[in-house]
């Protein structure tokens, strides 16, 4: 019979295989790091008019190969990895099915990745992350794309298994906070990753294959972004995880509120799919009505952000002054500056301060006009999952990676990961500063320098493309140094048990009301909210499709 104390041994500690299959994850989130990281240091230079890429390799190439692997692969990857271990930590063991689900998810996701970067490496997929309409890309590239989806229903279809099994197991109560934020998170991505299906399967691979002449570019864009949105929370909320359920037990704290954090991430599943067009404001097509629609709904994804910046002020200040810290902001000192699993995820959280403010400009309609296509775009994306993200996923990596392989994460790592932190934000401020500001001078993203360099506008643009250069060298070190910490976490680090940090809720907090967890209403807001949004600029988008493609007709 097992005892009280070995089933919660069972708890603290992730199973060895399911720490394999998260571990596998990881692994190729930080070859996608390294590969596509390598790619983002060469664009720096090549728009800095000073290095012309050798042996014929095209820019939009190399922009593609890091769009990808950075934006695509290194995320999707590594929020796998990590949401196998918190379900195994928080809800426990997965059974073999469930392993074996992640398992063929995983396999399906790396035959896709591998087809799809050897079209990118040989030229024929040089189609950029968002692979918009009419550049066309070889159809391998899109069936890899294809495969990566469905590799994450299939891994995503354990994880929810195992959600439902401890519901089954536990009626009538909340489950593991972790757990059910997952869960919110694959919700969401598998709702919205229907777009994207539907635009590869139906329009991007039959055009590609020659069964038709022309591609609806505006229906596949639409398709597109009502993916490309509810995308970047899905990058968004396993950091949230981490500040909002890992980080204050790292502090010594707790949890400010469960309701609170339940709320926050159902928010984030109503609000961040029906609002795709703020992607499209300057495209004709789409009715001005739909698109204002759109924008307000936009702003009112902002507010789960702004209900995770109070609740971990609030973790931060309770504990603070728990830690003796008094006045308006004595608190403040008292936090754990030298503990790399926290202050990575806080610069993370600071980044965010001015990235989302970037965010609310980007989404107020009049304003998008002066910043659309612009480099400052990328700006913004770089603070948002660049830095924010980023830095989360690395301040998780020092704890997650040595969990799993059973090693330690040494004093002389974290002072190295402290300096990564340091190096990896001072670089970013540099690059991301610099695209801010040339963006608004009008400087375009995605663009080749052999192409606009000559002109008297881009002179006026070179010291700024010189600083994203500079920044991004910078931030270069910053990749070779957090490769070289995991390495060290994977490979080399003594041999030891790492706590897998889960944060309990504060004794203050109100209970959790258990219709935060009524799927029936939250998923039915959610699609209806979907159908307002969409269904009619659709069906004006199918009814005026251009003749010979997709959908010209139909109506
Ligand atoms: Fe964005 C474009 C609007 C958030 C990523 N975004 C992009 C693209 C990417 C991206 C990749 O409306 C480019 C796509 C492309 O290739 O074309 N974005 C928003 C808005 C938000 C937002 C309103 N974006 C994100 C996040 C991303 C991301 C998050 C990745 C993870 N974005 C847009 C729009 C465009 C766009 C337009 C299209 C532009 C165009 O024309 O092409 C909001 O969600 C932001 C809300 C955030 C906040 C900040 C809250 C602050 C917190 C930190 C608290 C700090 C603490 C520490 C506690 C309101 C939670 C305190 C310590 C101290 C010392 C003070």
């Amino acid at each position: 019979m097992t005892t009280i104390a070995e089933k919660t041994k069972d708890l603290v500690r992730v199973d060895k295989r399911d720490g394999k299959l998260a571990l596998a994850h990881i692994y190729v989130a930080f070859i996608a790091l390294a590969i596509g990281g390598l790619c983002g240091l060469l664009q720096t230079l090549v728009r800095s008019g000073t290095f012309t890429l050798p042996w014929g390799i095209g820019y939009y190439q190399i922009l593609t190969i890091h769009g990808v692997l950075l934006g695509l692969i290194l995320t999707t990857y590594f929020i796998f990895g990590f949401q196998i271990a918190v379900v195994s930590r928080t809800s426990g063991t997965l059974t073999d099915k469930q392993r074996l689900l992640g398992w063929i998810g995983f396999w399906t996701m790396t035959i896709g990745t591998t087809a799809s970067s050897i079209m990118i490496l040989l030229n024929e997929a040089s189609v950029l992350y968002t692979f918009y309409a009419p550049l066309q890309a070889h159809w391998i590239f899109y069936a890899g794309l294809a495969l990566v989806i469905v590799g994450t229903w299939i891994g995503g279809a354990g994880l929810i298994s195992k959600y439902v099994e401890w519901r089954k197991a536990n009626p009538g109560q909340p489950s593991p906070l972790l757990t059910f934020m997952v869960v919110v998170n694959l919700a969401m991505w598998i709702i919205c990753s229907l777009g994207v299906a539907v635009e590869v399967l139906f329009q991007l691979l039959p055009w590609s294959l020659g069964w038709v002449d022309k591609v609806d570019v505006l229906l596949s864009r639409t398709l597109f972004w009502y993916f490309g949105h509810p995308l970047v929370y899905f990058w968004l909320l396993p950091a949230y995880m981490v500040w909002y359920a890992i980080i204050p037990k790292i502090i010594g704290g707790k949890i400010f509120s469960d309701s609170l954090a339940r709320l926050s991430f159902m928010l984030f599943l109503l609000f961040s799919i029906p609002v795709g067009f703020h992607h499209q404001l300057t495209e004709p097509g789409i009715s001005s009505f739909w698109k204002f629609l759109q924008v307000v709904l936009t702003l009112m994804v902002v507010i789960p952000s702004l209900l995770t910046a109070f609740s971990m002020f609030a973790t931060f200040e309770i504990r603070g002054r728990a830690l003796g810290g008094k006045g308006v902001l004595g608190w403040f000192k008292e936090l754990p500056w030298g503990d790399a699993r926290f202050f990575a995820p806080f610069v993370g959280m600071v980044a965010f301060i001015p990235a989302g403010a970037g965010g609310i400009i980007n989404a107020s309609h009049q304003m998008n006009q002066l910043i659309h296509n612009t480099i400052w775009v990328t700006g913004h994306f770089h603070l948002t999952v660049a830095t924010t993200v980023l830095l989360t996923f690395f301040g998780a990596a020092y704890w997650l990676i040595p969990h799993l392989t059973g090693r330690v994460f040494t004093k002389q790592m974290n002072r190295l990961a402290i300096i990564q932190t340091i190096v990896w934000a001072f670089g970013m401020s540099i690059m991301s500063g610099a695209m801010h500001i040339v963006g608004l001078f009008g400087a375009p993203r995605r663009s080749d320098f052999s192409t606009y360099g000559g002109s008297a506008q881009a002179t006026e643009w070179i010291p700024y493309q010189i600083a994203q250069a500079v920044g991004g060298t910078i931030l270069f070190i910053g990749i070779v140094l957090i490769l070289y910490i995991v390495a060290n976490l994977i490979w080399f680090a003594p041999k030891g048990e790492t706590e897998f940090p889960v944060a309990e809720v504060s004794e203050h907090a109100e209970k959790t009301p258990m219709a935060l967890e009524n799927w029936k209403i939250w998923l039915t807001i959610c699609i209806a909210l979907i159908l307002f949004a969409y269904t009619v600029p659709v069906i004006e988008i199918i009814q005026n499709a251009p003749p010979g493609s997709i959908g010209y007709k139909l109506w």
